[in-house]
């Protein structure tokens, strides 16, 4: 994989092969510093469950790090390389596994799931620590984002971090998928119809990453509904969604509300 790819490379390797990998994005330094905030506010709450998933959910809400993070402008470049300047940020939810875990993600395509009306979106993964193949980094199998949105089922495992254990319901050739290992401070990129898995977490560190679900403006939920979201660059000309400032705080009260609602509104949406 290439570690210095210009624009140019990220949208031509991007839409032939529904991803790129590794895109660098901070320091060791700066990631250690962002991974400790996060690491910090888990701490503080750790007596409240309900507000843990929150932040897990919605950390660029209610850490102002991460907010920063979204807009860090290694991603809005890649971002924008692929889907134009606008740009939305839908969630930046994290994926975690745990040390020695047996958590896994099955082969699935992400629009599937989130009821938006187009599939003008994709996700920058943001490592907050080394996503290695041991560590279960995720797995993409190249130019299946130029399939529709084949058949998923729905599988409910327990090991399964995709809330529905969601899972492509026909053969993924897994001889072909290309292993996207990243360091703590890099970022993969993908097609949100690409076929992508990642496997259990074999090191003795927490593998942490963080999704970040870049849309254009224009895209909307298919209910009307109007989910959360953050403008991250340029501009919406088409208030589909409630577009909300960066947060002024860390884990404030009013934020924890405003990702209440949206928790709320999205498992109506994605069940
Ligand atoms: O974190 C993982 O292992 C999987 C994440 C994923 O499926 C995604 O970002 O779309």
């Amino acid at each position: 994989m290439n570690n210095n790819l210009s624009n140019n490379n990220i949208a031509s390797k991007y839409t032939e092969e529904g991803f790129v990998a590794p895109i660098e994005v901070m320091t060791p330094k700066e990631t250690l510093h962002l991974r400790l905030d996060f690491e910090d506010a888990e701490a503080e709450l750790v007596n409240q469950p309900e507000k843990q998933a929150l932040l897990r959910s919605y950390p660029n809400r209610l850490l102002p790090s991460f907010d920063a993070l979204t807009r860090n402008s290694k991603l809005i470049d890649a971002a924008s390389a692929v889907l134009g300047p606008d740009l939305m940020v839908w969630s930046a939810a994290l994926f975690i596994k745990e040390k020695k875990s047996t958590k896994i993600v099955s082969w699935h395509q992400d629009l599937t799931y989130w009821g938006l009306d187009d599939i003008q979106e994709t996700t920058c993964w943001f490592a907050l620590s080394d996503a290695s193949e041991e560590a279960g980094c995720m797995k993409f199998v190249p130019g299946t984002h130029k399939s529709k949105i084949v058949e998923h089922i729905d599988t409910f495992a327990d090991n399964n971090l995709l809330t529905r254990g969601q899972e492509i319901a026909v053969d993924v050739n897994e001889s072909e998928a290309v292993v996207a290992a990243l360091q703590a401070g890099q970022a993969s990129m993908h097609h949100g119809l690409l076929f992508h898995s990642s496997g259990p977490n074999q090191t003795n560190d927490r593998r942490i990453g963080s999704a970040i679900r870049y849309i254009k403006p224009s895209m909307k939920q298919e209910t009307g509904d109007r989910s959360l979201v953050t403008l991250v660059n340029g501009q919406d000309i088409f208030k589909n969604f409630k577009v909300v400032d960066p947060p002024k705080g860390r884990l404030l009260e009013e934020e924890f509300e405003l990702c209440r609602e949206d928790d709320n509104l999205k498992k109506k949406l994605l069940f």
